[in-house]
């Protein structure tokens, strides 16, 4: 039976240096140690040995069971030493390393060309409003003196939501509903979402303008063409060309035209321009008595000027985009280069 145990000994001490977790550990231990383990059956013997024997034998179990029991204390606490070495040595981390760069965004060039009006007219005094997409007929057409039997009013020009309500087709409303809550003097731009029936290389179903409107006493054509030179030259630079050709819009009379000497030929005459020498950028007038009368302003005692212009339209002009759809693909190889 000593030998038994020694062999037992042996063998249990053996198994433990090859142990590599805590639970090939606990099962050799219950193997060995346990109530039904390989002692305890060794120790089923003891009662068929010599009243001589037995306390002998008894003192060599308790050893082997000591010398064991240390076995696996000591194995354990080097086991937890490993695991916690190589836990560390595998998320070694090297804070000497460069940084991962987080892909940084760029503005929308068509958020930049209004920051950039915007700026320019916020310092000729100019605050920015902002209305509805969703637009009442009212505000979009009626207030705005178009005929009731305008194209523009047509179900192929204007999305329609339902009878009476639609897609603004221009920022225009904003300025009506603006002067229905204010009093003159009035100075305001209106940057935002618009909406028509129209879908090629230079239109958009869906695009973005920007319009003015300043309103007071005394407020002549010449102000207007005085405040679109101040703005076309901080825009496109102080010695760009200016010219206004008549036109008409139902909401302002008298209306014109405004064009740009062409940025890309300064007036030679190239494709851009279609051999003019000249390109489109804005509409703008004298704002139309009917129109004050709907919003209740005396056009006997104030006048006022208004302008519109297409961001798309300056944008691709601006930076040589010759495919309005490109702005709207949102493919970040071409956004990311404005
Ligand atoms: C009110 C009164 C008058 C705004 C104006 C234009 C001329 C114009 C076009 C430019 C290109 C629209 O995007 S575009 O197709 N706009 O030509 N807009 S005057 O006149 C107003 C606005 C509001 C109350």
């Amino acid at each position: 039976m000593k030998d038994q145990l020694e062999q037992l000994q042996k063998q249990a001490l053996a198994e433990l240096g090859g142990v590599n977790s805590e639970d090939e550990l606990q099962s050799l231990k219950v193997r060995f140690l346990g109530k039904k383990g390989e002692l305890t059956a060794i120790m089923k013997g003891i009662g068929a040995l010599s009243p001589e024997e037995r306390p002998l034998i008894g003192q060599v179990v308790n050893a082997v069971r000591d010398r064991l029991e240390e076995g696996f204390e000591s194995t354990s606490l080097s086991l937890k030493e490993r695991l916690k070495n190589e836990k560390l040595s595998s998320e070694l981390l090297d804070v000497t390393l460069p940084g991962r760069r987080t892909p940084a965004g760029t503005k929308h060039p068509v958020t930049l060309v209004i920051e950039e009006i915007c700026d320019i007219f916020a310092g000729l005094g100019f605050l920015v409003a902002e209305g509805p997409e969703i637009e009442l007929d009212y505000y979009n057409f009626e207030a705005l003196n178009f005929p009731k039997d305008h194209p523009a009013r047509d179900m192929q020009d204007t999305f329609f939501v339902q009878d009476n309500l639609l897609l603004r087709t221009h920022t225009s409303p904003v300025q009506i509903r603006t002067m229905i809550k204010q009093q003159p003097p009035l100075r305001i731009i209106a940057p935002g979402t618009v909406y028509r029936c129209d879908y090629d290389a230079t239109h958009s179903p869906m695009f973005h303008q920007i319009e003015g409107l300043m309103v007071d006493k005394g407020i002549t054509f010449g102000d207007l063409k005085g405040i679109l030179t101040v703005f076309t030259s901080q825009m496109f630079g102080s010695d760009i060309g200016v010219r206004l050709r008549p036109s008409f819009f139902p909401f302002t009379e008298p209306s014109a035209e405004v064009d740009i000497a062409c940025v890309i030929c300064r007036g030679e005459g190239c494709r851009v321009c279609k051999n003019s020498g000249w390109l489109e950028i804005l509409g703008a007038g004298m704002v139309d008595p009917e129109v004050f009368r709907h919003v209740d302003y005396d056009s006997e005692k104030v006048s006022g000027f208004a302008f519109g212009m297409g961001i798309e339209r300056v944008a691709m002009l601006k930076y040589g985009i010759n495919d309005m759809r490109l702005l709207f693909e949102n493919d970040v190889r071409f956004l990311s280069q404005f």
